[in-house]
């Protein structure tokens, strides 16, 4: 479509290009965001930029089309290689056919335009596709013909993250991938196109610096991240415009950062959220629940949460509770606060068709549920039967919605969690043309797909906003970029399998990197059934894992930490206690994700991003930039090689002291996980409780390992946003070989009763936990 470059024109941040011949009219258009921020657009809808992801300020600017007064580049030239763009940290150079490339600020190129043959490979003919069908193969492949196409080279050493929850290791290099919101019930395996969330975008860390690519199309997209080549990776989408935002930087969490200053941050969760939490689908009394708390409590399992899935609500209509199986609902939850574990409910998309129903009723008035193409509202089946859906794009529907949880908080419920929402369907797909909404455009389902699970997420954040004034609890299934403003989320259906207990830290690593940091696995696994060892060690995991949730599917094995025999729950009850003698760190490493994107749980690829050794690191992960765990995730394993990068390391049991950019093998019977904390490490920490919430302000613990290091801790009230206003304190924790030297930076927020102090000596073992 554009052959010879011949000019360009500036019109404030925006630069748009000319080429000879036709262009149909459209103009490409590299608009510099920041000084390490491009991004690249061909309005190809003519509708100019439609992001759901970016918000704000930003965001308001870019959908409106207008450009930006204050932001420019150094330079902007006509040179023989093309347009010149210069900004302080990078330089793009547009030529002919809009190939776009960019080189770092030493004007070593980051990611170059593929000049090369197009190799499409492994084509298959129509008729041998339906054989194989007819054979029962799953035949997933992504398609090459989709219309927007972007293809830019490898290097033999790039690696490539990201992708949001996608199945299989860390490293996406040489796989493709579809960005379609999917619920599939199979076990997930590496070979899965998607899954329930779609976050389209990708980090490459190189030999030297790192740059991301953030692909803001919601409409299905894919990417082909070197699987037809060795020499390129491309991605592209089958309807909208070409734009992404091309994010420069020394190391992988600056990507991060820039990524997050576009979508949004992950904002400050109520401290109980860290805690643990109980769930099962199947928990179908008062009485059987009851039983769960108290079971808790009697086997000294610190617990902040159960929750509540299905079963609790009449015939599956949301925010109705069953008044049959629950003789006294708004008692239970009353009564589990007094135990200090707060409720969270399932809330579905679909609304039960049935008259007299109050939302049913309402949501038809106030017009509120998606159309046929010939106006009808449209029904398909969810579990209450026949059942409508919510048209969440409309800015009305989610007030709407958002006001529907008064339900819930009349009840004393303290969270939701979001589930169905890609949106699934009992009877086959939506088709494509149910007439959805997107903001105050008429849209389709076919467009609004991957929107569904953030329209909704930010319809209950909103809601719960308003209503309580609390940091909202929102757990998500199915979202797209930015659902971090609004829900944390968890990585859907896995099964009792120990590949899928190895899967659960790159898909954990995978989804921090791409924005959405508070994430969990269903520990012990969801589907199938799970055996002691397996929920031992996957206990080891849960217990570093933002969301720390058991959960279970109705007809499997029981799975609360009682049901595998004292030894297992002995390791259970180890494990909890440490997570709750992590909180304070926990807290502080989720106040660093509102500031700067940085997941709490991250691959040992953010800390150590020059050592080879950990760039397909798939079996350890670190919590913060300060401990390293190494779990055991093969079965009847006792011990486990681990890799410590470089640097002076301590392990957390006994106190050894390990040199790094070494392999060791670390003895692991079924109640050790290896853990290492780094030299000079300072850890906040809390005495061991059975929720967060008693006496959180009274004692802070802080265990300093040998070495030198300098940390912030962070306090506020653990509940409402009165931190915006600077209820907070921070404080800055020196260890100068074990001299602690505490200064507040900030106050504004009682301060702690007290502290203790905890010296940790080499080769001393831990005496607490
Ligand atoms: O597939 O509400 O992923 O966590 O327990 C059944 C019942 C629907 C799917 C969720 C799962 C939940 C279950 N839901």
């Amino acid at each position: 479509m554009y052959s010879k470059l011949i000019n360009y024109r500036m019109d404030k941040n925006r630069i748009y290009f000319q080429y000879e011949g036709d262009q149909e009219g459209k103009e490409p258009c590299i608009e510099v965001i920041s000084d390490a921020i491009i991004n690249v657009f061909i309005d190809y809808t003519g509708m100019g930029h439609c992001s759901r992801a970016i918000e704000g300020e930003l965001g308001k600017r870019l959908n409106a089309g207008i450009g930006a007064e204050d932001i420019k580049p150094e330079s902007v030239s006509l040179e023989a290689s093309g347009v010149v763009i210069k900004t302080k940290l990078m330089t793009v150079i547009v030529g002919d056919g809009f190939q776009v490339d960019f080189y770092d600020r030493f004007g070593d190129p980051l990611s170059l335009a593929y000049r090369g043959e197009r190799k499409k490979s492994g084509e298959i003919s129509l008729p041998a596709l339906e054989l194989l069908k007819k054979e029962g193969h799953a035949v997933s492949k992504v398609s090459v013909d989709y219309r927007i196409q972007e293809l830019r080279s490898l290097d033999e050493d790039d690696y490539i993250y990201g992708l949001g929850d996608k199945a299989g290791g860390l490293n996406k290099r040489c796989y493709a991938y579809e960005m379609w919101n999917s619920d599939i019930p199979d076990p997930h395996e590496d070979c899965f196109k998607s899954l329930y969330k779609s976050i389209p975008f990708m980090l490459v860390s190189k030999y030297e610096g790192a740059y991301g690519i953030f692909f803001d199309n919601h409409n299905k997209t894919c990417f082909d991240l070197g699987k037809e080549s060795e020499e390129y990776y491309w991605f592209g989408a089958e309807e909208g415009n070409l734009d992404y935002y091309f994010i420069a930087g020394d190391n992988l969490k600056e990507v991060i950062t820039g990524y997050t200053y576009l979508t949004g941050r992950p904002p400050m969760q109520q401290l109980w959220t860290l805690g643990f939490h109980q769930s099962r689908w199947g928990y179908g009394s008062e009485k059987e629940i009851r039983g769960i708390a108290e079971e808790m409590r009697k086997n000294q399992l610190p617990c902040d949460c159960i929750h509540f899935d299905i079963d609790y609500m009449d015939h599956f209509k949301v925010f109705t509770w069953n008044q049959e199986t629950y003789e006294d609902a708004r008692k239970v939850i009353s009564d589990f606060k007094d135990m200090g574990i707060k409720t969270v409910t399932i809330i579905d998309p679909g609304v039960k068709v049935e008259k007299g129903y109050n939302v049913y009723e309402e949501g038809m008035e106030q017009g509120c549920f998606a159309r046929t193409p010939e106006g009808e509202v449209y029904v398909n089946e969810v579990w209450p039967g026949d059942a409508v859906y919510p048209d969440f794009g409309d800015p009305k529907v989610r007030r709407w919605w958002g006001k529907n949880h008064q339900f819930l908080v009349d009840m004393g419920v303290d969270g939701v969690w979001n589930d169905m929402n890609e949106p699934a369907s009992f009877r086959g797909p939506l088709p494509d043309d149910v007439v959805f909404t997107d903001e105050d455009q008429e849209s389709s389902h076919k467009h609004m797909h991957n929107l569904y699970g953030h329209n909704m997420a930010k319809a209950a954040y909103e809601g719960w906003k308003e209503l309580t004034g609390k940091r909202p609890f929102v757990i998500t299934r199915a979202c797209y970029s930015g659902s971090q403003k609004y829900a944390v989320g968890w990585t859907g259906d896995n099964h009792s399998i120990w590949s899928h207990l190895r899967m659960a830290i790159p898909q954990m690593c995978n989804m921090g990197m791409s924005g959405m940091g508070f994430i969990g696995t269903d520990v012990g696994g969801f589907g199938s059934d799970c055996t002691p060892e397996l929920f031992a060690r996957w206990m080891q995991i849960g217990c570093f894992s933002p969301l720390f949730r058991n959960h279970c599917a109705q007809g499997q094995r029981m799975q609360e930490p009682w049901q595998f025999g004292e030894k297992v729950l002995a390791i259970s009850r180890k494990y909890i206690r440490l997570r709750y003698a992590l909180l304070p760190y926990i807290y502080d490493l989720m106040r660093e994700s509102e500031l700067t994107g940085i997941p709490m749980l991250r691959p040992l690829v953010l800390e150590y991003e020059k050592d080879e050794d950990v760039k397909n690191r798939n079996d350890e992960f670190m919590l913060g930039d300060r401990m390293l765990i190494a779990p055991v995730v093969e079965q009847g394993a006792r011990e486990k090689l681990v890799y410590l990068p470089e640097g002076i390391w301590y392990d957390y049991w006994t106190g050894e002291e390990i040199l790094g950019e070494n392999f060791i093998i670390r003895e692991a019977p079924l109640d050790v996980c290896p853990i290492y904390v780094k030299a000079g490490a300072v850890i906040p920490k809390y005495p061991i409780r059975m929720n967060v919430d008693e006496e959180k302000d009274d004692l802070l613990v802080l265990e300093m390992y040998p070495g030198k290091g300098c940390w912030r801790h962070y306090q506020d009230n653990g509940t409402d946003f009165a931190y915006r206003d600077g209820a907070y304190n921070e404080y800055e924790i020196k260890n100068d070989s074990g001299e602690l030297n505490v200064q507040i930076l900030h106050q504004g927020y009682k301060l702690y009763g007290g502290y203790e102090l905890r010296l940790r000596e080499k080769d001393e073992p831990m005496k607490f936990v």
